[in-house]
């Protein structure tokens, strides 16, 4: 039987809800470019990288024509600049419910403990977490060409780990994250809505009842 070497978590909206962060700094550009930004349209930009977020939005406000490279990076800064003040007072309470429980089963279990996020962030939102020491490779947006839904990063992770992807599992609350690690081969946990996750193995409704007993039973009987 295929036994499970490690865990690797995406960061926002998994391990901490600077998800919301990034939702409030897109929002913020919206309305200054007389967009209505909604919830629901959120959900397309979780795990994109920036730049892909913000040609999103400028496509579905229509202003994409306009607008040369140069303004692009500048609103594209200017998001990063209220995410980067929302984050500043980050510290260990924002890590989910359950998260750091989590955490201690997998060590518990001898397992390993990846970080794939294609946030340029992703070093400074670990580090105030007090989180670092934990994972035993961090792949972020500098390591990779392509963000999520290509694999990339998941693959990037599992290599630096030196597993195979089927020894790995991965934990993500977007879609595009779930669909990186199911294009790996990996079994994928999704946080969230079963709706909008609905390409991962199993999901739950939030990280407080994330139980790897759990995970390692649902994955061993589908394996099986
Ligand atoms: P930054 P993850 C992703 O992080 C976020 O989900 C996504 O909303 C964000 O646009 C992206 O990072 C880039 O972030 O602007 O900080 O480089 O979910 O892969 O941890
Ligand atoms: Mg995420």
């Amino acid at each position: 039987m295929q036994k499970i070497k490690a865990i690797i978590f995406d960061l926002d909206g998994v391990i901490t809800d600077t998800a919301e962060f990034h939702y409030l700094a897109w929002k913020k550009l919206s309305e200054k470019l007389n967009y209505s930004f909604t919830r629901e349209f959120n959900e397309e930009l979780k795990g994109i990288s920036r730049m892909e977020s913000l040609e999103k939005i400028i496509v579905a406000s229509g202003l994409h024509k306009r607008l040369n490279q140069e303004e692009k990076l500048a609103l594209a800064e200017e998001k990063n600049n209220d995410y980067i003040s929302l984050i500043e007072g980050i510290t260990p309470k924002a890590i989910l419910p359950g998260i750091e429980k989590f955490i201690f089963q997998i060590k518990r279990e001898g397992l390993k403990i990846g970080l794939a996020s294609v946030s340029k962030n992703a070093y400074t939102v670990i580090k105030r977490l007090e989180l670092t020491e934990q994972f035993d490779t961090i792949v972020d947006a500098r390591k990779i060409k392509n963000g999520k839904p290509d694999p990339e990063i998941f693959l990037t992770a599992a290599r630096q780990l030196e597993f195979e992807p089927i020894e790995c599992i991965g934990i993500e609350d977007a879609a595009a994250g779930i669909e990186a690690i199911k294009a790996t081969g990996m079994f994928a946990v999704g946080i969230g809505k079963k709706d909008i996750l609905a390409k991962a193995d199993m999901v739950y409704e939030n990280t407080e009842s994330l139980s790897l007993e759990e995970i390692l039973r649902v994955y061993e009987k589908q394996i099986s």
